[in-house]
């Protein structure tokens, strides 16, 4: 046979064409054709992005076979190839199928009993030693609900401490900062069902096309259905989103605060303002004097002509005057998404800010086709991390794990000792490194991320997770850049081996289910969970036999909460293709638009406005003045570039997944240093040449690839090659809000390697 790689072009092109011939409903006959009759689907969910496509999971003779489109789900039968590809994952010979303790440096095979008491007994004795706070989790957006449910019991109602935290943080924190700093409460308020019915798409600093392809193809379709549609795409690169667009608003990186400022600015100047939702639903600021509140916002804005933007950002006012213009247009209805371009920055929560404020100005919200929309990176960041209380300020449904009476609440719901729960702040996930790095926290238990990869300035925390004298346990399903440094090796069952709930972006909670056994030794993350808990002693407070139980408990903890699923019962979910909440009864529908009178099961029925914004005490939600602030590394005489960082659609994150699929690997399976002609003439750097792109950081070498995809002065990788480690060279800066990390922005030089 010929080994070709198939050029990307064409590979777009396969997965447009298989997406194409599942809607039509071909998906079964041709699927069964290149499968087999004998096949058993199964319904589920696909495990890669926020999108959360319905799929089905096709068996045949116990193994895993094909993926399918669920045509009942919000995706109607399309996924992208990433999801067609997903049952090679379980396949590869690389597969975690033993147990493994490092013993003398080299990681050797051991059994569970050998490994779990390992663990259990490092625990609680640094526990017993150094206080509850020497030990912490570090989850995942990934894991199911009720595994992040189960981690989080066990280590704050177990091991008494707060130290539980995430990738999420990575990846969402800056955006529950913008909900919960605008609205009171975090989540969308909108769904996908919007993008039927708006007429003008904002996507800010979103590579929709490559990120969330399925949602991308629902916008594509609004745009051919209805010709005036508007997309919109603030990002400095050029990008396949960028090329669907009408109006792409490029500008130097971190310049847009004042884009999005001089935006509003237009607005208000425009009279193009709601000026009674404004008066009855709206404060400026909190704790600003009632009637000069919206003069106060005004004077804010002064500064921000699209004169003074274009010199801040570089990009035309013009453009700035169009976008402006499409988004306030009377009668038109406005949705904006976003993602990693605001998150991952030191002002990402005021980046998100800014997003809710064009929406708010307006009164383009809440309504269909009018909503601000943070689309959500992993497929249960929503459901299994903010929801549930997997970041260390939180604790499960809107409650706070520094507020005395939110901890009461929960001791109550989990049946504690009042004062089980710990009073003292646990650390955010760089501050969490940070402390294993200075041995504050002694051991560490990594599930289902790959922060040895994946964290910014990995020099620094890849040693930490290293050092001799910490202990750090790490649940995988492959050997990745973290097992190679962790201390015990636990062989996790993938999905499409085990069973749980997952919630994407539109707060759509879905099962996924189990189809075929783990192979060897591997379990599922909720089983060893389990067994830990009760080598450590804590069995009482993981009382389930599967995962259906802790589902079970899970709802009654979120009963009358804001995010009220009480009647997404397992049965519902077995059944149906997904529920939004809140759905606080057994025969409520869910809901798709939060905080909208009619539609929204927590307003009451007399409430007489339109929305009511039941996060905030008053009922309003918060327009804020957030001025252009510069990202914490900017190029200078040193380090003369921008270095930016994200995604392709054939890779997921670490690549421990995509690259096990010979058809993804094929394509983009190396991550090259993206340079403009320009910079590559000025550098006398050619296509193919190896670069050494060098921070204050750390340093990495990538072949170059030269191409007009990033403007002059800014050069961009994608993150996925586990070969050549771009995190060496981003930086740890975080927002003092959110302490998310500015991924998306420092400064290099590069030389030829
Ligand atoms: N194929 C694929 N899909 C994925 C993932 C994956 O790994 N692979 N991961 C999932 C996850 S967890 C996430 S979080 C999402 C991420 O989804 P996205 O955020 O869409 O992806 P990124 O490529 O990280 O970054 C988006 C864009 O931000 C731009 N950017 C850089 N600097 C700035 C700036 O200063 N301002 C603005 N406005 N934009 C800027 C970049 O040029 C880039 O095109 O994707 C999800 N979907
Ligand atoms: N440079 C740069 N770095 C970034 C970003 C960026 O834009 N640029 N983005 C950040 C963002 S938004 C995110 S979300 C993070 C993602 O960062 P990570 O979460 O670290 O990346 P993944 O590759 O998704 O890691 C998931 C791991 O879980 C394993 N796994 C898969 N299924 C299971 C399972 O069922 N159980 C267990 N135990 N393991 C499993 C996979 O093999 C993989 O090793 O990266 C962040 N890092
Ligand atoms: S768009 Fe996201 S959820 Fe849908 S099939 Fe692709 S990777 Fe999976
Ligand atoms: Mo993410």
């Amino acid at each position: 046979m010929v080994e070709m790689s198939i050029s990307r072009r064409k590979f777009l092109m396969t997965s447009a064409a298989a997406s194409a011939l599942l809607t039509l409903g071909k998906a079964p006959d041709a699927v069964a054709r290149t499968v087999g009759d004998s096949i058993k689907w199964t319904k589920g969910v696909c495990r890669y992005c926020g999108t959360g496509c319905g799929v089905y999971k096709g068996v045949q003779d116990g193994k895993l076979v094909a993926v399918k489109g669920d045509p009942k789900n919000h995706n109607q039968g399309f996924l992208c190839l990433k999801g067609f590809l997903l049952p090679q994952i379980l396949y590869d010979s690389r597969r975690l199928t033993t147990p493994q303790i490092r013993k003398n440096g080299k990681l050797v095979d051991a059994t569970w009993d050998e490994a779990l008491d390992l663990v259990a007994k490092k625990f609680t004795s640094s526990v017993k030693k150094h206080g509850p706070d020497s030990v912490a989790f570090y989850g995942s957006g990934q894991g199911y609900t009720e595994e992040s449910y189960a981690a989080n019991k066990l280590f704050r109602a177990g091991f008494a401490t707060n130290n539980i935290e995430g990738n999420p943080r990575l990846c969402m924190a800056s955006a529950v900062g913008g909900y919960v700093t605008t609205f009171g409460k975090d989540e969308p308020m909108g769904c996908y069902e919007d993008i039927d019915k708006a007429d003008v798409f904002f996507l800010v600093g979103s590579n929709t096309a490559e990120c969330h392809p399925i949602i991308f193809q629902r916008i594509a379709r609004r745009k051919e259905h209805a010709p005036d549609t508007k997309v919109v795409v603030f990002d400095p690169r050029k990008t396949p989103t960028t090329r669907i667009a009408d109006l792409h608003i490029p500008f130097t990186p971190g310049t847009d605060l004042a884009i999005l400022n001089a935006i509003a600015h237009l607005i208000v100047k425009w009279d193009l303002v709601d000026k009674n939702f404004i008066k009855k639903q709206l404060t400026v600021g909190e704790g600003k004097e009632a009637g000069k509140q919206w003069q106060h916002y005004v004077d804010f804005l002064a500064t921000y002509t699209p004169e003074y933007a274009e010199s801040v950002s570089g990009c035309p006012k013009e453009k700035i005057i169009q976008a402006a213009k499409w988004f306030s247009e009377k009668g038109k209805a406005s949705m904006s998404l976003w993602t990693m371009g605001l998150n991952q920055r030191i002002r990402g929560v005021w980046l998100n800010n800014l997003c809710h404020n064009l929406h708010l100005i307006t009164g383009k919200i809440g309504k269909p086709g009018s909503t601000p929309f943070s689309l959500t990176g992993q497929p249960n960041a929503c459901g299994g991390v903010r929801d549930q209380g997997g970041l260390s300020h939180l604790l499960p449904y809107g409650k706070l794990s520094g507020k005395p009476e939110h901890r009461a609440a929960m001791e109550k719901l989990w049946g504690l000792k009042p004062g089980t729960l710990p009073s003292r702040p646990g650390k955010h996930a760089i501050a969490m490194f940070q402390a294993l790095e200075k041995k504050e926290i002694k051991c560490m238990y990594i599930m289902c991320t790959n922060p040895g990869q994946t964290l910014p300035n990995a020099n620094r925390y890849r040693k930490a997770i290293a050092a001799d004298d910490v202990f750090v346990v790490c649940a995988d399903i492959y050997p990745t850049r973290t097992t190679e440094l962790a201390d015990v090796v636990l062989p996790a069952a993938v999905w499409g081996e085990k069973e749980g709930v997952y919630g994407c972006s539109e707060r759509r909670y879905q099962l996924d289910s189990k189809v075929v056994d783990s192979p060897g030794l591997a379990r599922p993350d909720f089983d060893i969970l389990l067994d830990l808990g009760k080598r450590c002693g804590f069995g009482d407070l993981l009382p389930w036999k599967n995962p259906a139980e802790a589902w079970d408990e899970i709802r009654r903890i979120a009963k009358d909460t804001p995010y009220a699923f009480w009647g997404m019962t397992r049965e519902r979910l077995r059944k149906e293709s997904g529920i939004l909440w809140p759905c606080p009864s057994e025969d409520h529908p869910g809901t798709k638009r939060r905080y909208v009178a009619g539609e929204d099961p927590l307003v009451p029925a007399d409430w007489p406005e339109r929305i009511m914004f039941y996060g905030k005490p008053n009922k309003r939600a918060v327009v804020w003045c957030r001025p252009q602030a510069a990202p914490e590394e900017v190029p200078d005489g040193d380090y003369p570039y921008f270095f930016t960082t994200g995604r392709v659609i054939e890779h997921w994150h670490s690549g421990t997944m995509t690259m096990k699929c010979r058809e993804l690997k094929e394509s983009k399976g190396i991550a090259e240093l993206e340079i403009h002609p320009e910079d590559a003439k000025a550098l006398k750097i050619r296509t193919g040449q190896a670069v050494r792109v060098i921070s204050r950081r750390g340093n990495a070498v990538f072949p170059a690839r030269v191409t007009d995809t990033s403007p002059r002065g800014m050069f961009f990788v994608h993150m996925h090659d586990e070969d050549r480690l771009c995190n060496k060279i981003t930086i740890d800066a975080y927002d003092p809000g959110s302490k998310q990390p500015e991924f998306k922005i420092c400064a290099v030089k590069v030389e030829k390697a």
